[in-house]
């Protein structure tokens, strides 16, 4: 029986600003062409993200999120099967979402940017992504701070899945994403949680893993990487997410990400 593989999920922004693609799939036909082609390389979810998370990033209005989401959704959903998650921190941007064919929200936020954020997942039925975040997009990486961090983003998303719950979320499509970059400090702090992502798995929820080209790979290589030098370290996290047993990576490459991960299920299947 071979191992498991986590699923692929590939990143598709519809961000004048996002961090490692500069706005480059901005307007909606490069947009669906980036989705087309991430299908076409094997993705078995496509995260779509209208608004940049990216540390001191503006704010992007709900009208905006839907109006660039809304029309992207209908297109691939017209001509793919592939599962579609939508990444937003707003209720009403989840809600359009999913009315347009999206089944899964992806809120860096964890159900807290609104008041109606957990009644809505509730409500819309969809799988759930709660990501683990110290303080706020816009001063997250100023000082972040933890005695214990894996302790703490553990306990943190297990309370937050417990509060989701509560709101009628049902258990089985909740998801869990320690939230690499969100408020950690590159090394101290994403480390630790690559290293000891078992924790977060042992909650029994499934784990999302996002590392593709996050800075802690820029810090780590001998010679510094920028956003788009930093494919080895991608594969290098996803493979550590693998064997973790982590049940999705959320990439930026995905032909290379699923290969990497066929070669290590090929070996697993040899243990
Ligand atoms: N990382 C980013 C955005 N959304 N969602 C989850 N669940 N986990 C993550 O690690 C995660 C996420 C990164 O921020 P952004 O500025 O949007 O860059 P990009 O979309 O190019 O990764």
């Amino acid at each position: 029986m071979p191992a498991a593989r986590p699923r692929v999920m590939g990143i598709v922004n519809v961000t004048p600003d996002s961090f490692s693609d500069g706005g480059r799939h901005m307007d909606p036909a490069a947009a669906l062409a980036h989705a087309r082609r991430l299908i076409a390389e094997g993705a078995d979810i496509l995260d779509l993200g209208a608004e940049s998370t990216r540390p001191g990033a503006e704010p992007v209005a709900a009208e905006l999120e839907i109006a660039r989401l809304v029309p992207l959704i209908a297109a691939i959903r017209g001509e793919s099967q592939v599962l579609i998650s939508v990444d937003t921190m707003k209720p009403q941007v989840a809600r359009a979402a999913v009315a347009a064919g999206a089944s899964m929200w992806n809120d860096v936020t964890a159900l807290t940017f609104a008041p109606d954020s957990a009644a809505t997942a509730a409500e819309l039925r969809c799988e759930v992504v709660l990501m683990h975040m110290q303080g706020e997009p816009r001063s997250m990486q100023a000082a972040p701070r933890y005695d214990d961090v894996v302790g703490e983003v553990r306990d943190g998303l297990a309370a937050r899945a417990q509060a989701a719950m509560a709101a009628g979320v049902v258990r089985q499509r909740i998801w869990l994403d320690p939230g690499l970059g969100f408020g950690k400090h590159r090394t101290r702090h994403n480390l630790p949680l690559l290293a000891h992502l078992d924790d977060l798995t042992a909650l029994g929820f499934p784990v999302l893993l996002g590392a593709s080209r996050k800075s802690f790979i820029d810090a780590l290589d001998p010679r510094g990487a920028g956003p788009h030098d930093r494919l080895g370290g991608s594969l290098a996290a996803a493979l550590a997410g693998a064997a973790a047993g982590v049940a999705a990576v959320r990439v930026h490459d995905v032909r290379e990400t699923v290969q990497a991960l066929a070669v290590w299920q090929a070996i697993e299947a040899e243990k």
